[in-house]
């Protein structure tokens, strides 16, 4: 499998984020990326090249230009105000309450990009303070995109079957006009974007990070075009909260063309195996020939931020699963932070992809990429 790979994302080089206002070590670091790319490489069966450049237009297809204007000029922008450290985090977010009892109209009025303080402009674009915004970061989430679009051309104009995007940053919780969630820019539903424009046909996003994408849930809510289907852990304990529950169904073009499909905590393989089966199940019901797969490991048993029982194996059979669908695959990173185990799952779920057997490393050790006991 061809497997597209940017080094820009190198100079989004983060050490610390913020959780619940405390300072912790950061989740989403460069070592993840670089963790995927050793084992594939060391697997032989991949051949690992870098994206093409393909401009702000199909961003700006899916999200506000003022978001892209934003993250371009956010770090020099704290630079000028003196901020000392290599990070942005928001000042105040406009929580709907502030507005409460006033018209609609008066809020749409009111809730705009402030001028003259980058805190403040966090606070309009950004979801959360979890996103650390550096030096790198605008060309990091700039290079993401075009991993995730030169990944479109392989299968759309190169023939392939499958090419796999190693998307950093990650991108499911960008949603038109917001970044968060360690996301700038949403790679897949740009990614899927694209695929429509370019084929005239329907497409699916299934989205097996463990967190709900509420980007891509967004992006997509009023389109028949795209349909997004996503496993996730229920937002009543996790991560981003406000969206992923199973009535959201989507509305107007978009009626019934979303589906969540929330797990408990301690969700097994068996849980995951039945949902992917939903999932495909629901794939398979509309017409189109190409799949974006939103592709995160933080469902993984040893995830620090996350709390499903996912074992490496299971990932070889999801693949496996998702490529029975018999449709070309856009497979992209999402998150997944167990930096010793990605390279291993990452492997072994293309491996499933691509109709390889499952491959493992001997005695749960995880090989070159730092060996895990038990
Ligand atoms: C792409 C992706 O996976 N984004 C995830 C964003 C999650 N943000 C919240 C992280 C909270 C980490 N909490 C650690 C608490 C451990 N008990
Ligand atoms: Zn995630």
């Amino acid at each position: 499998m061809r497997v597209v790979y940017s080094p820009t994302h190198l100079a989004h080089d983060i050490d610390t984020e913020t959780y619940m206002g405390i300072p912790v070590p950061a989740n989403e670091v460069a070592e993840r990326a670089e963790r995927i790319r050793t084992a594939l490489e060391a697997d032989g069966g991949f051949q690992v090249g870098e994206p093409t450049e393909h401009g702000t237009e199909p961003i700006t297809a899916v999200h506000d230009e003022g978001l892209l204007r934003f993250l371009e000029v956010a770090w020099s922008e704290l630079r000028a105000q003196q901020i000392p450290r290599p990070f942005l985090s928001a000042d105040t977010y406009p929580n709907r309450s502030m507005f409460e009892g006033m018209s609609d109209e008066a809020i749409s009025r009111l809730v705009r990009e402030p001028t003259a303080h980058a805190g403040g402009r966090a606070g309009y674009w950004g979801l959360d303070s979890a996103a650390p915004l550096v030096a790198g970061t605008y060309g990091a989430a700039r290079g993401a995109v075009d991993v995730a679009l030169t990944a479109v051309d392989l299968v759309l104009d190169a023939g392939e079957t499958a090419a796999y995007g190693l998307c950093r940053p990650p991108g499911h919780h960008a949603a038109r006009s917001m970044y968060g969630g360690y996301c700038f820019f949403n790679n897949a539903a740009i990614a899927a974007h694209e695929i429509t424009r370019r084929t005239g046909e329907r497409v699916a996003i299934i989205d097996v990070d463990y967190h709900h994408g509420n980007g891509s849930q967004q992006i997509f809510w009023r389109r028949g075009d795209v349909r997004y289907i996503s496993i996730h852990a229920d937002p009543d304990r996790q991560y981003p909260y406000f969206l992923g529950r199973p009535d959201e169904t989507g509305e107007g073009e978009g009626s019934g063309e979303n589906l969540n499909l929330p797990l408990r905590a301690g969700a097994t393989n068996e849980d995951y195996l039945e949902a992917t089966d939903r999932a495909c199940e629901a794939i398979a019901a509309v017409p189109g020939s190409v799949v974006v797969v939103s592709l995160g490991f933080d469902t993984y048993g040893l995830d620090p931020i996350g709390d499903f029982a996912l074992t490496t194996a299971v990932y070889h059979e999801v693949g496996r699963r998702v490529a029975a669908l018999g449709r070309r695959l856009v497979i992209l990173q999402e998150g997944g932070y167990h930096r010793p185990s990605l390279g291993e799952n990452a492997r072994a779920w293309l491996r499933g992809a691509e109709g390889r057997p499952f491959d493992p490393l001997p005695a749960g050790g995880f090989g070159e990429s730092g060996a895990v006991a038990g």
